[in-house]
């Protein structure tokens, strides 16, 4: 147990380098000097850079205030500790965003949304790889069908992983792609099935009213489906990011963000913006692009990666 969350936390302190090594060392070195306005100010900007969002750079300035007025002494690492742990306190609020549960001999479906390159293929392959080694019998839509590319990059994953695809005529209606893997699903004791969808955010208006039909008709065979709907969020993006969790939350309501590329960003804090904005849950985290690289979120490792890591 013990070596798993030590895997996971090492992953997440690995992912979070480059911003660890933007704002761990950059408010370390801020807090080792007496703190004034101009300090301050300074703050303010090293946490906007962090992607940290308005709303909680806000929070986290008054924090460092009072923590001032009550202990003048207060050393750069009680500045950081207190800082992580009001971050760790706002990710582990508790939400009331959640999953269903589907019918006796229904598979669980999962609908991942998300706009072109945030990495749902390659979060569905790695959910995919995940479920599998957990004993589950998992089978793959691939409802993307926009481009022909994006069946093919599903078909070499599901080959790779050895599960089973279902996918339709290429420009075929994405819905009757998720309906026949429902049908099959249900019809071959299948526990989960992962939907890959399009996303194009350019015809906005389209996309959103094609993931509408997409959960209408996976309620024709469960009306609680899809049990799940995951927004796959790149990192890297920054506020943008916040701005897609809104537009998507309205289309087809989230039950859970897949946080992806945070290795490649220096802007790891956009997490704490998102779920300051939206209380969606934080379920997975992409760490690389390998099938492995995917964790299950930790509020206490990530902070402690976030604030506490100075990376050398
Ligand atoms: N470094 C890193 N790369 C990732 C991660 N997740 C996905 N990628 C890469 O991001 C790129 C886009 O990923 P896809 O899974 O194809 O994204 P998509 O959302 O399916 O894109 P479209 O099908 O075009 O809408 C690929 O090169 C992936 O390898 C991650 O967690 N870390
Ligand atoms: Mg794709």
């Amino acid at each position: 147990m013990f070596k798993i969350f030590k895997t996971g936390f090492q992953k997440i302190k690995g992912a979070l380098k480059k911003t660890s090594s933007l704002l761990g060392q950059k408010l370390r070195k801020l807090f080792s000097n007496p703190l004034s306005d101009e300090s301050l100010y300074e703050l303010e900007r090293i946490l906007f850079e962090a992607d940290i969002g308005s709303k909680m750079v806000a929070q986290f300035l008054d924090t460092v205030k009072k923590t001032h007025k009550s202990d003048p002494d207060a050393t750069s690492n009680d500045y950081l500790r207190v800082l992580q742990e009001q971050a760790e306190a706002l990710l582990s609020t508790p939400t009331e965003v959640s999953g269903n549960q589907p019918y006796a001999g229904c598979p669980r479906v999962i609908l991942v949304v998300g706009v072109n390159g945030t990495g749902k293929t390659t979060s569905i392959a790695k959910l995919a790889k995940k479920f599998q080694d957990e004993g589950k019998k998992v089978l793959l839509a691939a409802a993307d069908t926009f481009r022909a590319a994006a069946v093919d990059q599903l078909t070499i994953w599901a080959d790779r992983i050895g599960v089973e695809l279902v996918k339709g005529a290429p420009g075929g209606d994405p819905s009757s792609v998720l309906f026949d893997a429902m049908a099959k699903g249900k019809a071959k004791g299948f526990d989960l099935v992962l939907v890959d969808t399009a996303g194009r955010l350019e015809s906005k208006g389209e996309l959103m009213r094609e993931l509408e039909k997409m959960a209408r008709i996976a309620k024709k065979q469960d009306e609680l489906a899809p049990h799940e709907v995951f927004l796959t969020v790149d990192a890297t993006l920054g506020q943008t990011a916040v701005e897609q969790v809104r537009i998507f939350d309205q289309a087809v309501p989230l039950t859970g963000l897949i946080v992806t590329k945070l290795d490649g960003s220096a802007k790891g804090g956009v997490v704490l913006a998102i779920y300051a904005e939206k209380k969606i849950p934080i379920c997975y985290v992409g760490t690389g692009e390998k099938m492995d690289d995917l964790i299950e979120f930790d509020p206490k490792a990530y902070t402690e990666a976030l604030f506490l890591e100075t990376i050398s």
